[in-house]
């Protein structure tokens, strides 16, 4: 009886949500089923969704009016979402309702989903870590909002074409975006370039305020982050550059009609498209601008927004924690305090206290060429102000630093914001190390590499102010809504807590001897592995059998990641075949995927190394099948949503010391892949926790690497006493998989035999007989199922909520605020402005 109403409830819902599908498709699309394209439904239906998470937004917005909780503010120049329809649906829990609405309206749900092209507003793990941040706070119930930049163009778009990497332009606005609210009258204006100048105040106060030569304005677009099944729906704003009025009416009146253009076009290139060179820094005056453009909106709206609550900024980091994803946003330091000193007047000493216990730092690489370094000439010409603010600040703090340590000239060297060696330059980590309350690293090891190496004389003068937060990803995005198969599976055995509270995940250690569990863990991963064959099959017609190891290694294409230390283990096995017709092997489909940096001369070739030998491998009678390779075109968010589920292994060869965290590697195992790794970043974390009878490890310790650096290596010396590695080299370079031309490699050949700076040729051994042993035991599919289950049931600490709560606990001191519904659904007609209803009535 009491399932009746329930039933009734459920299907008045979804004829309302019909109707809403036929009035978005018709009033805001302007079709009729007649016309109608899939973008239209697609366009339609996101909109129905939207207007139903607008009702929580509300009451969150009204929650934070009521409440004045404090608010964490991520500021990055990345948000690398990924699509939001299918996402949004699962956590607000209307994944059901709105398939089924869809089906009785003669739509599929999944094709529609399919549709969304994702914004690729970001590089790689940093943005795409912001991402997964944005959805555990939400989820946690905690006040945050994101703030970022939309590009109008995004991440390229890769294709392969004659096995090269091109890039073609993402005009990912283009279908129209239907999660975005723009907010102009939110808008912030930004100045650039000018002069400072002194003035005296009415009560004859010495002050200077800068004189901008141009002012731009900048315009938010507010993206809703609904948390998973919680009243709590945060909002990412992203800043668009707009020129300050639409026309200069000045150079319009005195005939300069294509001048007054041309400012305008100049002003909007600020957010016109994102830098794709992940871990290079360049030096562009465009990214330096983005970077100001980005902190001066957001600092401006978290200061607006405070006021709006209180009537002074002494306690404003009692209410806003800032925090820096890198250094993109230090600018942060002088600008903060520039808000402060320069336009609400407030004392130095007040605004650096201030300043210093609102912004946190968190580093992600230990890079030297990701470094941000500006010329002081190209900052002080941008940034005036902020460079004269920056070395008052420098001033102070040396005279710190000398007091501490009296005669230690290098000591001071290396902690000076700005870096003497010509041309000088503003040392970004150094600026957001002293502007910061805290500095943190991504992982364990990274942290204390960052301890022990780069921050060193950091963590000398101020122990403590550097954390670990080992980084996470969430559940909902990269298990509940990518791996539907898998979800259903552990939620039939142990219930559905371990969404939001993956510890919970430990329970399926007791099914590992679970005979029909297993086999139906087994099944999950084979129909994953299915439907990616069919995807293979459809777009280069390679056939390839599911029962192989997939074997995947998906990430940016860089040296240190050594996907080409992958392709040397694919040579060897295919050498072995040639060498022995009749060799059996373990047979595996070796996937990769990844951009390569549109000026990175040898990630490109590695790219064009990796569709050479797949070429060769895949169509050669001799390999019989037993192995393939496939180059995933185009690696995004998306891609993902597929990649992980299918993988039997995950591929996580850096360099030790080089990888600061990776999340990539988290994301496979929660999936049920095994993991053969290096001790390098979180693999550390994920070993010990998945236990190290569960993960196939090799390769140098970061001690060993230094070690043999300091020694001296020599990669030629490996190449003369490994025969098998010999072979593999010289089979790259004699032309068989460039059609007999032998210059295309010799760049990288060169670069291993005589530099090998990622020491490929130290690893390669271990490789290869690790790589065996991966062979040998998945032959026994038991066993290995046994540890596929393990590493999911043991990933309970890579979930973003761990660590969320972790920068809440160590970082932000923030609590969670629950969303009350003081304002109830809107009436069953759905119209809008109707009179409210509010909880005292
Ligand atoms: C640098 C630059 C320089 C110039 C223009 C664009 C650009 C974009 C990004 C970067 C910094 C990249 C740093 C980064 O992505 N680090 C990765 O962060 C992940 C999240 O913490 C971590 O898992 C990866 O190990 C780390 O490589």
């Amino acid at each position: 009886m009491s399932t009746v109403p329930g039933k009734e409830q459920r299907k008045k819902r979804i004829n309302q949500l019909k109707r809403a599908f036929a009035y978005n498709l018709f009033y805001r699309q302007g079709v009729t089923t007649r016309t109608a394209t899939l973008n239209d439904y697609y366009l339609a239906i996101s909109y129905t969704l939207r207007d139903r998470m607008q009702h929580l937004f509300v009451n969150s917005v009204e929650t934070l009016l009521e409440k004045d909780p404090k608010i964490v503010c991520y500021l990055s120049a990345e948000f690398l979402t990924g699509p939001h329809l299918h996402n949004n649906l699962v956590n607000l829990g209307l994944y059901d309702d709105f398939a089924q609405a869809a089906s009785e309206s003669g739509l599929d749900l999944k094709t529609i989903i399919n549709h969304e092209e994702e914004p690729g507003l970001g590089n790689g793990g940093l943005g795409r870590l912001a991402a997964c941040y944005l959805d555990s706070l939400s989820s946690l119930e905690i006040p945050a909002i994101g703030y970022g930049i939309r590009y109008e163009y995004g991440m390229f778009d890769q294709e392969i074409v004659n096995g090269w990497q091109k890039e073609l332009s993402d005009h990912w606005l283009h279908p129209g975006n239907p999660w975005e609210i723009k907010k102009p009258v939110m808008a912030c204006e930004v100045g650039f370039g000018g002069h400072s100048e002194v003035y005296h105040t009415e009560k004859g106060i010495r002050r200077i305020r800068w004189r901008p030569a141009r002012v731009i304005t900048g315009v938010p677009y507010d993206v809703p982050v609904p948390g998973y099944k919680v009243n709590t729906v945060n909002y990412l704003r992203l800043w668009s550059a707009q020129s300050h009025s639409s026309f200069d009416f000045a150079d319009f009146n005195t005939g300069d009609y294509y001048g007054a253009v041309e400012d305008k076009i100049k002003a909007e290139t600020i957010t016109k498209v994102l830098y794709p060179n992940n871990e290079q820094f360049q030096g562009k005056k465009l990214r330096l601008e983005q970077q100001f453009f980005l902190v001066s909106c957001s600092l401006q709206d978290m200061i607006r927004l405070h006021l709006f609550r209180h009537d002074n900024l002494f306690n404003f980091h009692e209410y806003f924690q800032a925090q820096l994803n890198d250094t993109h946003p230090a600018v942060a330091v002088p600008e903060l305090m520039r808000l402060l000193v320069d336009v609400h007047l407030y004392d130095w000493d007040v605004s650096w206290e201030i300043t210093k216990k609102t912004l946190s730092y968190t580093n992600h690489t230990l890079l030297p060429e990701a470094m941000e370094k500006w010329s002081m000439e190209l900052f002080g010409s941008l940034l005036p102000r902020h460079l004269e603010i920056i070395l008052e600040l420098n001033c102070h703090f040396l005279d710190e630093v000398r007091m501490r340590y009296p005669d230690d000239d290098t000591r001071l060297r290396r902690m000076s914001v700005i870096d003497e060696t010509e041309p000088r330059s503003v040392h970004m980590v150094n600026l957001a190390c002293m502007g910061a309350k805290t500095i943190n690293g991504v992982a364990a090891m990274h942290t204390d590499l960052l301890r022990s190496h780069t921050l060193a004389d950091w963590n000398d003068m101020y122990p403590g102010k550097i954390r670990n937060v080992t980084n996470g990803v969430t559940p909902r995005r990269w298990m509940a809504v990518s791996n539907p198969r898998l979800t259903r599976l552990i939620t039939e055995a142990i219930g559905e807590k371990w969404i939001t509270d993956l510890d919970e995940l430990r329970k399926l250690e007791k099914l590992t001897d679970d005979v029909p569990f297993l086999d139906a863990w087994r099944e999950v991963k084979e129909e994953n592995k299915q439907d990616f064959s069919a995807l293979i099959k459809c777009c280069d017609n390679i056939h390839v059998d599911y029962r192989a190891m997939f074997d995947v290694q998906v990430k940016r294409i860089h040296e240190y990641k050594r996907q080409h230390l992958n392709i040397l283990h694919i040579i060897t096995l295919y050498a072995r075949i040639k060498a022995d017709p009749n060799l059996e092997i373990t047979p595996r489909l070796f996937v990769f995927g990844g951009k390569a940096a549109p000026s990175y001369f040898m990630a490109k070739r590695i790219i064009k190394l990796i569709t050479s030998v797949a070429r060769v491998v895949n169509k050669d009678p001799a390999v019989r099948d037993q192995l393939k390779v496939f180059f995933i075109p185009n690696y995004n968010v998306k891609i993902g949503h597929i990649v992980y589920p299918m993988a039997n292994l995950s591929e996580q060869i850096s360099q030790a010391g080089m990888e600061a965290s990776g999340t990539g590697n988290m994301k496979f195992s929660m999936n049920g892949a095994l993991t053969i790794g290096t001790l390098d970043g979180a693999n550390v974390e994920i070993r010990k926790e998945v236990g190290e009878e569960n993960f196939f490890l090799f390769g140098l310790t970061v001690e060993e690497v230094m070690e043999l650096r300091r020694a001296g290596y020599t990669p030629l010396d490996y190449y003369h006493h490994n025969e098998s590695l010999r072979a593999v080299i010289d089979l790259i370079g004699s032309g068989i998989f460039t059609s007999g031309d032998r210059e295309l490699f010799k760049p990288i050949i060169d670069s291993l035999l005589h530099e090998d700076p990622y020491m490929l040729f130290a690893d390669y051994q271990e490789y290869i007989d690790c790589q065996d042993r991966v062979s040998r035991l998945y032959a026994d599919k038991h066993r290995w199922t046994r540890m596929s289950i393990l590493n999911t049931a043991r990933m309970g600490k890579f979930s973003s909520d761990r660590s969320v709560k972790d920068y809440c606990r160590k970082v932000w001191d923030v609590q969670p605020c629950p969303v009350k519904l003081k304002w109830n659904e809107l009436p069953d007609d759905g119209v809008l402005f109707h009179p409210r209803k509010t909880e005292e009535e």
